[in-house]
């Protein structure tokens, strides 16, 4: 018995990616499950979850299902109290609430002008003057964390924690749509791109392809501002070095080639997440 967890479209769903973050990054097994929330059957998707009506929704081992990313991040605190969701200082933890409590009911200016997509990076969006002051507000209190409690960082508290997973969409907006921050939070929001989680759900993201793009804009896109993932692409056939799928162990059937070399995988979807950004999967760079 594991967790079930139902999420909207990756390279879109702010809310999707943090309750992702909070198994992926945690180490807590779950089967994800796509919700359509683009493709209209996202009423249909969540009925069996009722009253759940948004995503992310999570169902635990034992049959509860709990909506809303707030009581999920607690649940899963209370449930696994030494997975490290919270920081461990009293004081730390308090103010770690603090910022997952205000990122999920403000910062309604950011949310609404900039909404998530890692697709590309925007290279002439002017932010509002509204905009700019939500950035203020976020920089200030990452600032207090991390001079409070994470001076050493990489993340808000030292260690990685909620308030990571829930500022983490707010590091792919900035970073999207070229927002003004100062240093300190530049490097932040630097270490959310690169993180190999992070990494891992914007390549699933990247094999789904859309037509229309949702909340396309009208401003000049660019590469996506993350680190450039090493060069992969599908090829037909093999013979690959590898007989098993990195991932499932099965008999291998779908290939890719990177830097002259062949490997293989039990379908195209282990495949496309893998081109999409090799360095994202442990188990495949074992390989090389
Ligand atoms: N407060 C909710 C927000 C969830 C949310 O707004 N999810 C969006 C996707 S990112 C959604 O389900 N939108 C569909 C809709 O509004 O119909 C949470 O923390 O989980």
């Amino acid at each position: 018995m594991t967790y079930d967890l139902y999420i909207g479209d990756r390279m879109f769903s702010s809310w999707s990616l943090r309750g992702w973050l909070m198994f992926e990054r945690f180490g807590i097994p779950a089967r994800t499950q796509p919700v359509g929330l683009y493709s209209g059957t996202m009423k249909q998707d969540l009925e069996p979850l009722a009253p759940a009506r948004l995503v992310p929704v999570m169902r635990t081992p034992e049959g509860t299902v709990i909506g809303d990313t707030l009581a999920m991040a607690e649940t899963l605190a209370e449930r696994h109290p030494d997975a490290g969701f919270w920081p461990v200082d009293p004081e730390a933890r308090a103010l770690a609430r603090w910022l997952v409590a205000e990122m999920h009911s403000g910062f309604t200016a950011l949310r609404g002008d900039c909404p998530m997509q890692l697709h590309s990076g925007y290279t002439d969006f002017t932010p509002s003057d509204a905009v700019c002051a939500d950035l203020a507000r976020i920089e200030e209190l990452w600032s207090l964390a991390r001079t409070r409690h994470g001076p050493e960082g990489p993340w808000l508290f030292g260690a990685y924690s909620l308030a990571d997973v829930f500022y983490a969409p707010v590091a792919a907006r900035i970073a999207g749509y070229g927002l003004p921050v100062g240093d300190r939070a530049a490097a932040y929001v630097a270490r959310h791109l690169a993180d190999p989680a992070f990494r891992r759900w914007r390549a699933l993201g990247l094999t789904k392809s859309y037509d229309p793009m949702p909340y396309a804009m009208a401003v000049t896109h660019g590469p996506w501002p993350g680190p450039a993932p090493r060069k992969a692409r599908a090829v037909d056939t093999g013979p690959s070095e590898n007989t098993a799928c990195p991932f499932s162990g099965k008999p291998v059937a779908d290939f890719l080639e990177l830097d002259g070399r062949v490997f293989g995988f039990c379908n195209p979807a282990c495949r496309d997440k893998t081109v999409n950004d090799p360095e994202a999967w442990p188990a495949f760079m074992a390989l090389l």
